[in-house]
């Protein structure tokens, strides 16, 4: 059955001038794109998107990083979104990312790694309702 995520191009990759490239990944792996926005955050706003990790020693760096240029925040939807584009995206750590996938290609770093997916249903219903609003997703 469709299933939802949500996804960001972080500012790593923006500056980079990956988005068309990680955005062809993301239709190449089957994906729909129900919504896309590109628009720079707040830390304050990162702070609330990233709370699960508050008090973790890289969480100050995070939300500085999150909030430092312009990104692309996105809704996707197929079958098995979640899993998948966790999949395409590879390891949080870009070093240990699978050969093809998108932080393999695209990221420099553990902290600056080019993309973020949902990593389950009710994280992902959290941050689609933390970024878009109802209007935005018809
Ligand atoms: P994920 O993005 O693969 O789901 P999480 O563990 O949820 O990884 O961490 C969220 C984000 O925090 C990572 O994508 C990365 O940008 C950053 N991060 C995680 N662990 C570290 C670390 O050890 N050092 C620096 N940044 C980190
Ligand atoms: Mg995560």
């Amino acid at each position: 059955m469709a299933q939802r995520t949500f996804s960001i191009i972080k500012p790593d990759a923006v500056r980079d001038g990956y988005i068309g490239a990680i955005l062809a990944a993301i239709d190449k792996g089957g994906f729909k794109i129900v919504s896309l926005k590109k628009q720079s955050i707040s830390k304050k706003q990162a702070e609330g998107f990233y709370a699960v990790h508050a008090g973790k020693p890289f969480f100050d760096g995070l939300c500085e990083f999150m909030s430092s240029g312009p990104l692309v925040l996105m809704v996707l939807e197929k079958d098995n979104a979640i899993a998948d584009l966790r999949k395409l995206m590879g390891a949080t750590n870009p070093a240990n990312a699978e050969p093809g996938t998108i932080r393999k290609q695209f990221a420099k770093s553990i902290g600056e790694n080019a993309i973020h997916g949902s990593d389950a249903e009710e994280t992902a219903a959290f941050e689609i309702g933390y970024w878009f609003a109802g209007y935005e997703l018809v």
